[in-house]
């Protein structure tokens, strides 16, 4: 019977990646070295013989022009892209625009790493005095949703999945189960939700997991969606050049040396 290939990235560094700030809802632009991170992950996926025939991105630019690289690199511009705020990062709530090494300063790593990866307890709640409140609430790419009444303000990895998945059901899977080659170019916490889905990861389990930035992964699925033997997330990229990412995501919530 047949399998289905799936594709995911997390976009390339994004210019508050660079500066170590939570991000999550706020519109940051790609850094230079997003954009080769970008172009590199196009490279990797040509040189591995892909393409695609609908490609899935949320509403931030650091996600869409990461996309927008691969497919360059593919030369594949034309593929159809469906952007959905729902494949945004997690709304970090008042830790928005903060350093992650000052945070961990003032609240200490563990408190951090509640708040960065632990399931259900979120960050504390955006409030008027942050100077991204309105920034991101009236950010027009928010125009087509959320809806003003439930726009978060706070998002925990539980919450963020529970906006991610219907997406995923309504508008990727049935995509997939028509024999579409997608991709994803999205988020490490919305991409997390995805991953913990499909491996029907535990709560603990998704606490260790760090998505590299620029980095495609690719899933091998059965009928069914459950990946095949051997089939769950797969780097196209060496293990150690992968280790060492994925490490470097893990040490922004560590203190400054
Ligand atoms: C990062 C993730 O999101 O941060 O919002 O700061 O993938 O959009 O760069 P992304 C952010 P951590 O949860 O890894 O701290």
């Amino acid at each position: 019977s047949r399998t289905y290939k799936i594709v995911m990235v997390r976009h390339g560094e994004s210019e508050w990646n660079k500066l170590n700030l939570f991000c999550g809802w706020f519109n940051a632009e790609l850094s230079d070295r997003g954009r080769s991170e970008a172009e590199r992950a196009g490279k990797a996926l040509k040189d591995a013989g892909y393409s695609f025939d609908m490609a899935f991105t949320s509403v931030l630019k650091r996600a869409n022009n990461t996309l927008e690289g691969i497919l360059q690199q593919l030369g594949q511009t034309s593929t159809p892209i469906k952007k959905s705020w729902r494949l945004n990062e997690r709304h970090y709530g008042g830790l928005t625009g903060l350093n992650k090494a000052d945070t961990v300063a003032k609240y200490g790593e563990e408190q951090v790493a509640i708040w960065r990866r632990s399931f259900d307890v979120p960050p504390p709640p955006i409030t008027p005095d942050n100077q991204y409140y309105n920034v991101i609430l009236n950010d027009p790419i928010y125009n087509e949703g959320p809806h003003k009444d439930q726009f978060p303000m706070f998002e925990s990895l539980k919450l963020t999945i529970e906006r991610t998945l219907p997406f995923w059901y309504d508008y990727i899977v049935p995509e997939i189960k028509a024999g579409k080659k997608i991709i994803i170019a999205a988020h490490g916490n919305s991409l997390r939700g995805i991953v913990k889905h499909l491996d029907q990861m535990s709560n603990e389990q998704i606490m260790g997991l760090n998505l590299p930035t620029g980095i495609p992964f690719y899933y091998e699925l059965d009928s069914n969606l459950k990946p095949v033997p051997n089939g769950s997330l797969q780097f196209l990229g060496d293990p150690e050049t992968v280790r060492k990412a994925m490490e470097e995501v893990a040490n922004q919530g560590k203190a400054k040396k």
